[in-house]
């Protein structure tokens, strides 16, 4: 019997295999959206059961004033120009005191790469927020920003990320990751380091001792094959270190940007990015639909398309609002509750790091 790629992908999937690059691309291909979703949600249920995670958070962007200025994005500004901006840290601290008094237990803070931050500023203000929050994981500045300090400190990019530890750091996120391929660097973002750049932060911070997320930004120039190549190097990083914790798929918003002539990716597109994340990324024990980016509605389908977490509460975000996002920035943990109820699987509140806080029957 002749077997078709779809049978040869169901039974390596059915059995616990690993699929390869080749097998990524007919996923992508084979255009029968209810068929990979069946798939994808056969690993999250293996991995995650019926459990869907979400965490009290709170985002803050402290700065929208980078040097880099990618063609994707609708958030940064040079310095002096209309519209940017720099926290204080006393509006930093204020932010996170607010937010901490109402039981967030996550600050996720990213920014631009602004050139006139120096690092002891930034440590400053990270230990600034641990001391005024210390049950308040820190989880903060993208792979990119770390290079960046790193650059602008003269210090080893280990000893950025050893020094913030020892204030306060517990993990980073996933930000700055855009696609890996160099040809999809040079046109939308020259400026940022190279994707091996972007792997070896990952992989000193996880010997380091923190977690880390990855993304992928996807819907814009670049190509299905180019997004296969994105997830296995994902996967190989991962099978070197095991310090990812969740990946996300970041769905293009090309609103204000100088790539508003392209049409954001459709729903179908969204949910097929998820599960293919799913089945690529067998080594991630965790996929995120950021319902920020995918809309309250398809995330809460995407539940049964691989993901098993919808990020959190948010409060407040400016990265996609800039770039025409939809949803408001922040949502309520009943909502949140409702919505993965509705989707017939169980709410769990948990850490950065995966400990369950409150399981909601
Ligand atoms: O780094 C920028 C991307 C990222 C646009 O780690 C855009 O848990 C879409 O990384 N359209 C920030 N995307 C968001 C991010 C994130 C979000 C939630 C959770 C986690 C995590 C990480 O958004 C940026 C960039 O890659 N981005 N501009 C845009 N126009």
């Amino acid at each position: 019997m002749v077997l078709t790629s779809r049978t040869i992908i169901e039974r390596k999937v059915e059995e616990g295999r690993r699929l390869t690059f080749e097998d990524g691309l007919a996923l992508f291909q084979e255009g029968d959206l209810l068929w990979l979703g069946g798939l994808a949600d056969m690993v999250r249920r293996r991995k995650s059961g019926d459990t869907v995670y979400f965490v009290r958070n709170r985002h803050i962007n402290h700065t929208n004033i980078c040097k880099n200025r990618c063609v994707f994005c609708a958030f940064s500004r040079s310095e002096g120009e209309e519209g940017a901006y720099s926290l204080s840290l006393e509006e930093i601290v204020e932010k996170a005191t607010v937010s901490a008094a109402q039981g967030v237990t996550e600050f996720h803070i990213v920014g631009g790469e602004h050139p006139g931050l120096g690092f002891d500023e930034v440590k400053e203000m990270i230990a600034r927020l641990y001391e005024v929050a210390p049950h308040v994981t820190l989880t903060a500045f993208t792979a990119s920003e770390i290079a960046h300090f790193a650059g602008s400190s003269g210090l080893s990019v280990e000893e950025v990320l050893l020094e913030l530890k020892a204030v306060g750091l517990s993990s980073l996120p996933g930000g700055g990751a855009e696609i890996f391929a160099q040809r999809v660097r040079d046109q939308v973002c020259p400026s940022k380091i190279s994707a091996e750049e972007w792997l070896e932060v990952h992989k000193k911070a996880h010997r380091c001792g923190l977690p880390t997320n990855a993304t992928m930004l996807y819907g814009h120039v670049e190509t299905v094959e180019e997004r296969v190549d994105h997830l296995v190097r994902l996967r190989e990083a991962q099978d070197e270190t095991g310090g990812f914790q969740a990946f996300i798929p970041l769905s293009f918003h090309p609103a204000n940007t100088r790539l508003s002539h392209l049409l954001s990716p459709t729903g179908v597109e969204d949910l097929t990015m998820v599960a293919v994340s799913r089945l690529l990324l067998d080594n991630f024990a965790h996929i995120k639909a950021y319902w920020i980016m995918l809309g309250l509605k398809l995330a809460q389908t995407a539940l049964h398309f691989g993901a098993d977490d919808l990020e959190g509460t948010v409060v407040e975000e400016v990265i996609t609002r800039m770039a025409g996002g939809v949803t408001d920035g922040e949502m309520s943990v009943h909502e949140l509750v409702r919505e993965i109820k509705a989707a017939g699987l169980v709410p769990v509140e948990r850490d950065t790091f995966y400990n369950t806080v409150r399981v909601y029957e």
